[in-house]
């Protein structure tokens, strides 16, 4: 075969060519385990030449390698199996809930017989170089075996966890007995019968071969850094329930799977934990602790991952279970997590664990206490003293994610190294493709939810995924493909961004890459769930390849884009919102569009406590108008005893709300700033139009002023805030009073106002649609509240104001994707002109009514706190 193979080429399909030193090939593979398998049936079914490499001498990846005594699969076999073949389904039959290692090296070892896969490895094969040729477009890696490989295509199969992490330990080298290490097991095993034996590491790997070695050893000594939270699997033949519902509907149940969040069907808790009695809520975790498995105590509350307060329920409960199993309380206290949540670093699956510490010859060293000084000839120095042993176990875990696909020295576009371009923490399109490394695909690489899933549902996926792109890519004339840099930017945003809304990021975990010292500390996988990762993935097809960069002999095709620009926690509201199938409100009449609006009030959470709250009512400009006032809990901070007053104007368009509609955002400011806030009511469109609300809004301030050490404030120190109509009531309030005679307003925090009246900008069209506050809402609101020839007026569009000069200082806060993000923008940048000070920033991947929804939207809470440090100095 010539170095022109095409991948239809069926007559030859699967097989490479070789001349002289170099073999010639469509697509090579590095890694012979679950994903290099399943890649390289898949290529060969479609004709796609391939080559796959791997250092063992068969098939079998980290389950080749990890032959450690106890090792076991985390996840139940029934899920963690292909679902690729109906017929290799159903036959294979698993004769435990989690396998052994053994076990499912030997179904592994079947799949490569059944489907004659071996053939297309070349075994005891390290690729050690990979280099992009920007002439050819293709890669040529280097062997360790001295060939080079020609490949139009280059998949990384490499696995996650493949990689042991070097012993950092000083004197590792010295030490004279037998060492080990659980990642690299010898093929015979081992016996500690009649052996001292000290395993360094707490991981699952040790947890579930402490056991076993204390099963044979004399003397065990576990040196602990870092206790870890440990559920017991319930080991047993396979859930006879579980076995029935699969059989009954195999394709069926697959198929769950594949749009579960975690790539196994669970059923997925409403009910937060802070919700039930204590009695039920450890009722429910005791059934879980009883049912045995990975997920059955983190599914039992929506809570537990995303909540510290939710999560220390979980946590408390297993720190219990541990005081119950071991006798030695001041063992079982060493044994205890505190440092993290329960979840955040991959909890284990154990059998008996615990119970290990009870046998007299069974020490635990905590290292926190007493650090290991060195390794010695012997054993163990630590601060306290020497172990010695005559072996040594290694369970201290792997350079996880990114570490398998940096150990092969990659180069792309330009000279650029993989490891260069990682150094600061890996970035990809998808945890699929990487900029300047064309035609690289990683399968389960970071930035997709790998490690954080099923990983066998994962590797079909992104098999699946990768081979219907080559398919597209033959069939359209393509034979180049590469993300932008824009969608590689997003994406890295959005996996940070979801990370962000949970707990893992608190621990110094290997998902953040904290195990390895000088690794950047970021979170590797993606924790948007199996289901919404494949969605965007099959989305990006849909849209013709978003984000990517398509190219071949006779056409190139750059289709930029950005795939999840909204914050996670704002798409997941849109989502739920739609699903109520709301009317748009300027469809109703007004009453009932009121009605509607205040029905979300009792669904929303409440928002923080604050020290008092009083109602009450004020002279507006015509008559009695409502106020609530929010009394901070913490000490006044003014030089004077008196607090700083934030007069507050309510959001709704003119048209809706009242004194209490923002409740929750008005707690929260109170309790940011430590300032009295008074929302005040003004009269609603269209029974009072043009200029009812901004006179309203002007008395409002002047009763304040007025009456501000009556309310326990101060009239020196008084600012406006409100949030879009409220916040065009502040802006123009702000203008009005300049110069008044009375002291200065001491500053006014605009959150996503209504500037302008007269000019439709370009967010007015661009997000005019579906993101809460709409185009059509936004023209309804004005025809409620203005005829067209008063909205120049900058009683209503401070904008247009002829003089912008001698305002108080100003932060403005607007959202990317709110219609009047443009005209807020227009008026920081307007004020800023004029010599204003003014703080202005827009919140990335927020809609208009994302910023108050005050604990309902966690990603808000940066920008609220923007607008109340702003405030706070203002008052000083
Ligand atoms: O590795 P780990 P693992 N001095 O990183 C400690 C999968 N897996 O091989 O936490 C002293 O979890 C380290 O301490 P600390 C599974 O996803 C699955 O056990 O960094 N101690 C930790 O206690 C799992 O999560 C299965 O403070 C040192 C331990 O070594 C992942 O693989 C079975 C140290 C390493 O724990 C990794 O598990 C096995 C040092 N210098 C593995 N360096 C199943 O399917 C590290 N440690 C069941």
């Amino acid at each position: 075969m010539s170095t022109n193979t095409t991948l239809h080429d069926t007559t030859d399909a699967g097989q490479a060519s070789t001349n002289g030193t170099t073999t010639t090939v469509d697509v090579a593979v590095v890694g012979a385990g679950f994903a290099g398998l399943y890649l390289t049936h898949r290529l060969r079914q479609m004709g796609i030449s391939s080559l796959g490499f791997d250092v063992a001498d068969n098939v079998g990846g980290t389950w080749y390698w990890n032959r450690y005594p106890g090792a076991r699969c985390d996840v139940e076999s029934i899920d963690y199996s292909y679902s690729f073949d109906p017929e290799l389904d159903a036959e294979w039959k698993w004769s435990e809930r989690y396998a052994t290692q053994p076990e499912i090296l030997t179904y592994l070892n079947h799949v490569a017989d059944r489907f004659d896969l071996r053939r297309n490895f070349r075994f005891e094969t390290r690729v050690e170089k990979a280099i992009w040729n920007e002439s050819s477009k293709r890669w040529i890696l280097t062997t360790s075996d001295g060939d080079d490989i020609d490949c139009r295509y280059y998949v990384m199969a490499t696995g996650c966890l493949s990689v042991p992490k070097q012993p950092d330990i000083t004197g590792a080298e010295r030490f004279a007995g037998e060492t080990y290490s659980t990642g690299r097991w010898p093929h015979e095993g081992v016996d500690f019968t009649g052996k001292r034996v000290a395993v360094i590491g707490t991981g699952s790997s040790a947890i579930q071969s402490i056991p076993h070695i204390a099963a044979q050893a004399t003397e065990l000594t576990v040196f602990q850094r870092t206790p870890n939270f440990s559920i017991p699997a319930h080991n047993g033949p396979p859930v006879p329930d579980k076995v029935a519902e699969i059989a009954a509907d195999r394709a069926g149940y697959r198929e769950r799977a594949r749009w579960s969040r975690a790539g196994v069907p669970l059923e997925a808790s409403e009910v937060s934990a802070l919700t039930v009695t204590l009695e039920e809520r450890n009722a429910a975790y005791e059934k879980a602790w009883n049912t045995g498995g990975l997920f059955s105590l983190s599914t039992q509350f929506n809570d537990l991952g995303t909540n510290k307060a939710a999560n220390d329920t979980v946590s408390d409960f297993i720190r219990e279970k541990i005081a119950g199993v071991v006798d030695n309380p001041e063992t079982a206290a060493k044994l205890s997590p505190y440092s993290y949540p329960f979840g955040t670093k991959r909890p284990c699956l154990d059998d008996n664990y615990y119970a290990v510490y009870n046998q007299p010859h069974v020490e635990l060293v905590e290292l926190r206490a007493e650090p290991i000084t060195t390794i010695t000839e012997k054993g163990v120095d630590t601060s306290d003293r020497s172990v010695e042993v005559d072996a040594l176990v290694y369970a201290t875990g792997f350079d996880a994610m990114t570490g398998a696909l940096v150990s092969v020295d990659i180069t792309g576009r330009d000279g650029l190294t993989l490891a260069e371009k990682w150094s600061a923490g890996p970035k990809t399109y998808l945890g699929l493709t990487t900029v300047d490394f064309p035609n690289l695909f990683m399968i389960t690489g970071p930035g997709s939810p790998s490690v954080l899933s099923n990983m066998i549902v994962s590797i079909e996926q992104h098999v699946d995924w990768i081979c219907d792109t080559l398919a597209h890519m033959t069939a359209s004339g393509f034979e180049l493909i590469e993300p932008t840099s824009a969608a590689e930017e997003a994406w890295g945003l959005h996996v940070n961004d979801f990370a962000g809304l949970t707990l893992f990021p608190q621990a110094n975990s290997w998902y953040m890459g904290a195990n390895v010292p000088g690794k950047p500390r970021v979170f590797l996988p993606y924790v948007g769930g199996v289901d919404g990762y494949r969605r965007i993935c099959d989305e990006v097809v849909e849209r013709d390849y978003l984000g990517f960069k398509l190219a071949g002999d006779n056409r190139e095709q750059l289709n930029d884009g950005v795939v999840r620009e909204l914050q996670p926690d704002v798409t997941i509201m849109l989502e739920l919102i739609a699903e109520l199938g709301m009317p748009p409100l300027e469809s109703l009449p007004v009453a009932e569009a009121r009605a509607l609006s205040d029905a979300g009030k009792d669904m929303r959470p409440p928002g923080p406590d604050v020290g008092e709250i009083v109602d009450g009512t004020f002279p507006g400009a015509v008559g009695d108008l409502d106020y609530r006032l929010y009394r901070p809990t913490s000490p006044d901070q003014g030089a004077d005893d008196q607090r700083g007053i934030v007069v507050y104007y309510h959001g709704g368009g003119w048209v809706l709300g009242d004194a209490t509609s923002d409740d929750p955002l008005c707690r929260d400011l109170c309790d940011r700033t430590g300032a009295i806030v008074i929302s005040v009511d003004y009269r609603h469109a269209p029974e009072a139009v043009f200029p009812a609300a901004s006179d309203d809004a002007l008395a409002a301030l002047a009763w304040v002023r007025a009456n501000a050490e009556e309310l326990g404030g101060s009239a020196d120190r008084i600012a406006v805030a409100g949030w879009s109509a409220g916040a065009n009531l502040a802006a123009v309030v702000a203008q009005q009073v300049r110069g008044d005679g009375q002291p200065p307003l001491r500053g006014q925090a605009l959150l996503t106002p209504v500037t302008d009246g007269t000019t439709v900008r370009p967010s007015m069209n661009d997000n005019a649609d579906g993101l809460m506050l709409t185009k059509s809402l936004m023209d309804w609101f004005w025809d409620q509240y203005t005829d067209k020839a008063q909205r120049s007026d900058p009683l209503v569009s401070p904008l247009l104001a002829d003089d912008l000069g001698g305002l108080p200082p100003a932060v403005v806060v607007t959202c990317q994707f709110d219609p009047l993000r443009d005209e807020g923008n227009a008026y920081a940048q307007a004020m800023a002109a004029a010599g204003n000070e003014v703080e202005h920033s827009v919140a990335r991947g927020h809609i208009h009514t994302s910023v108050p929804a005050v604990d309902a939207l966690p990603t808000g809470a940066v920008h609220r706190e923007t607008i109340a440090a702003a405030l706070t100095r203002f008052l000083a």
